[in-house]
């Protein structure tokens, strides 16, 4: 027998959470290879919310109850999870909305997605057979869609649909590992963060259609400005992506620099200065996406470093020869006038998605 922690969060969910409760052990019957356990996290809710899942701890001995100041939801599953790891000790841990928004009854596909070999599955709105509410207003339908589409590309996980809708199910391993990590974030944006911890971990991810229904009770407590902002700051801050541009953005500005400085300022050899500058942009690069843009997969071993460090130097030749080759063409279909514009194509459309597929194949491999 298994055991599955069933974690609810909960600020004044009152109208909701005696039924949700009923509903989650209802699950029970389907899944008779697992013992389930319901947590509830209060941050002290005024509306008597612990005082009902007190009473009907009464009738379940595998409800529990653990009452926290009120930090923000991310602080509340931290706390949470800690409870789980340190008291409960279970093999798989699902977070559901207290609030009626998740539907209990899909506790049982996120299970089958387990034993079928899934350390991650994710309970999704945006994918085939998922739902938002019709009634959202046109706001919360660009907050919710939007947090997800920059997400999505900001990570380059297209396959990853969704990324901030709070009903999933994690391995312990999983939730143990993600604690260091999400316990920097303290709002919803720790939802995102363990998604991202979960990939760079190479837990299996799997995705099962949720939809998301009308709250019926309450009110929603999220902080619209708080949430986006710390969505964009996460993304900027921990996709390798993104950083990987920034990188390319750099190593452009100190081949151009040192290419002037040698040609206009030193009265190099113009082949000589640009062997230079390119090579010391190859070299500058290399480092900053190792301790930077890939530092989660940085590469060990001295001998395993020189030769990433030549692969390193293929790719990048790769791309001369593709830039070289690609301008040359549109330029005998279309006349030289426009040459920057097609070199910048040819970096947005190929350049880019070539190295960064390439560096993530060849040589900051996933561990
Ligand atoms: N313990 C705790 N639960 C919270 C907190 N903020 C939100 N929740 C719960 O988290 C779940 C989702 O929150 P909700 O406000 O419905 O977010 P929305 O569904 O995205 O609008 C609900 O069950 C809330 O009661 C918090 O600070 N502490
Ligand atoms: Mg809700």
């Amino acid at each position: 027998m298994r055991k599955v922690v069933i974690i609810a969060p909960t600020y004044n969910e009152k109208g909701s959470i005696e039924h949700l409760i009923e509903e989650i052990f209802d699950q029970q019957k389907k899944v008779t290879n697992w013992e389930i356990n319901i947590l509830v996290v209060d941050s002290h809710s005024t509306d008597g919310t612990a005082e009902a899942v007190k009473k009907l701890q009464k009738k379940h001995s595998g409800l529990f109850l653990m009452e926290t100041e009120k930090e923000g939801l991310g602080k509340a599953y931290l706390r949470g999870f800690n409870y789980c790891e340190e008291k409960l000790s279970p093999y798989l841990i699902i977070q559901i909305d207290a609030d009626g928004q998740h539907d209990p009854k899909k506790i049982p596909d996120f299970i089958k997605k387990i034993e079928d070999g899934a350390d991650f599955v994710i309970g999704t709105r945006y994918s085939k057979g998922g739902s938002i509410p019709k009634n959202w207003g046109f706001h919360r339908k660009i907050l919710s869609i939007g947090a997800n589409i920059f997400v999505r590309i900001g990570f380059m996980k297209p396959g990853v649909t969704e990324w901030t809708n709070g009903f999933r199910a994690m391995k312990s391993w999983v939730v143990k590992g993600s604690l260091e990590h999400i316990k920097n974030f303290s709002g919803y944006v720790f939802q995102i963060a363990m998604i991202d911890y979960a990939l760079k971990h190479n837990a299996k991810i799997a995705e099962i259609p949720v939809d998301f229904k009308e709250r019926k009770f309450g009110i929603s407590k999220i902080n619209a400005f708080q949430y986006s902002s710390q969505t964009v700051f996460y993304v900027l801050n921990h996709s390798s992506f993104i950083k990987y541009i920034f990188v390319g953005l750099s190593g452009f500005v100190i081949d151009f620099g040192i290419s002037y400085v040698g040609i206009e300022k030193a009265h190099m050899i113009v082949w000589v200065a640009t062997v230079i500058s390119s090579e010391t942009a190859i070299v500058s690069n290399f480092l900053l996406n190792n301790f930077w843009s890939f530092s989660h997969k940085k590469l060990e071993g001295k001998f395993n470093f020189l030769v990433s460090f030549l692969k390193f130097n293929l790719v990048s030749s790769g791309s001369v020869v593709i830039q070289a080759a690609g301008i040359q063409l549109f330029v005998f279909l279309f006349g030289r006038k426009l040459w920057y514009l097609y070199k910048v194509l040819i970096i947005l459309l190929v350049i880019i998605p070539y190295s960064y597929i390439l560096y993530n194949k060849f040589i900051w491999k996933n561990k």
